[in-house]
């Protein structure tokens, strides 16, 4: 048997999470500069921006662990046209945040495109082989070609991490859940503004006999 297909077996809530590397996925979601960075979108909304800072070192051990056993890997941005013409204004008008998207900032124009700001941030770039896919909205599926992607790849497992927990990492959860697929989420990879919103984001997932999903730590899936 070769490597990619011998099944990997994660401890995990709420039953293990049992998996083939040539059928997984690993998606990290919007680890970009705009979100966990001082002067992006995630801080023009007025949040402590340092609390997504800490699941950066442990996404980077994911991510090396994922590469190791020959996982895809999909890097997803949420980032919108340089014209706009994919934010509705019902995304860009709503609330009061000290910048808009699309105004310019210190790291450019805030989550468009091609920006400084709208880079993962240094420790988890993409290499040659992984796809980036630019989102427009929260979920990865939703306007992107990941769908179609993964059928011909011929993937059943996602295994997930990134920023924020209970947006745009629970809202990809569930179209991937709907769709079919597995998906495990990594408790230390993944990060919220709200603690208390990311507790109780991996306890609804879990909850019911995994109605959207699995979690494990992040020793737990390093020792698979
Ligand atoms: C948000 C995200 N929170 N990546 N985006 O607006 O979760």
């Amino acid at each position: 048997m070769t490597a990619g297909r011998q099944a990997l077996r994660i401890d995990a809530r709420p039953q293990a999470f049992v998996c083939r590397a040539d059928e997984t996925a690993l998606v990290l979601i919007d680890m970009q500069r705009d979100f966990i960075e001082p002067g992006g979108f995630g801080e023009s909304l007025g949040n402590d921006v340092s609390l997504l800072a800490r699941a950066v070192q442990p996404a980077a051990r994911l991510l090396d662990w994922a590469r190791a056993h020959g996982l895809l890997v999909v890097h997803t941005r949420e980032s919108h046209a340089a014209d706009l013409s994919d934010c509705p204004p019902s995304k860009r008008l709503r609330g009061a945040p000290s910048r808009r998207i699309g105004d310019p900032g210190p790291m450019g124009r805030i989550l468009v495109r091609g920006e400084p700001g709208n880079a993962i941030v240094d420790a988890l770039a993409p290499i040659a082989g992984e796809w980036q896919i630019d989102k427009p909205g929260k979920g990865a599926f939703h306007a992107t070609p990941l769908a179609q992607l993964l059928v011909e790849r011929g993937i059943h497992h996602l295994i997930l991490g990134g920023v924020t927990t209970e947006v745009c990492v629970q809202t990809t959860m569930r179209e991937a859940n709907d769709r079919g697929y597995d998906c495990l989420l990594v408790d230390e990879a993944t990060a919220s503004y709200f603690p208390e919103f990311k507790r109780a984001t991996l306890e609804m997932i879990v909850a019911q006999g995994g109605i959207v999903g699995w979690v494990a730590g992040l020793e737990q899936v390093l020792r698979a």
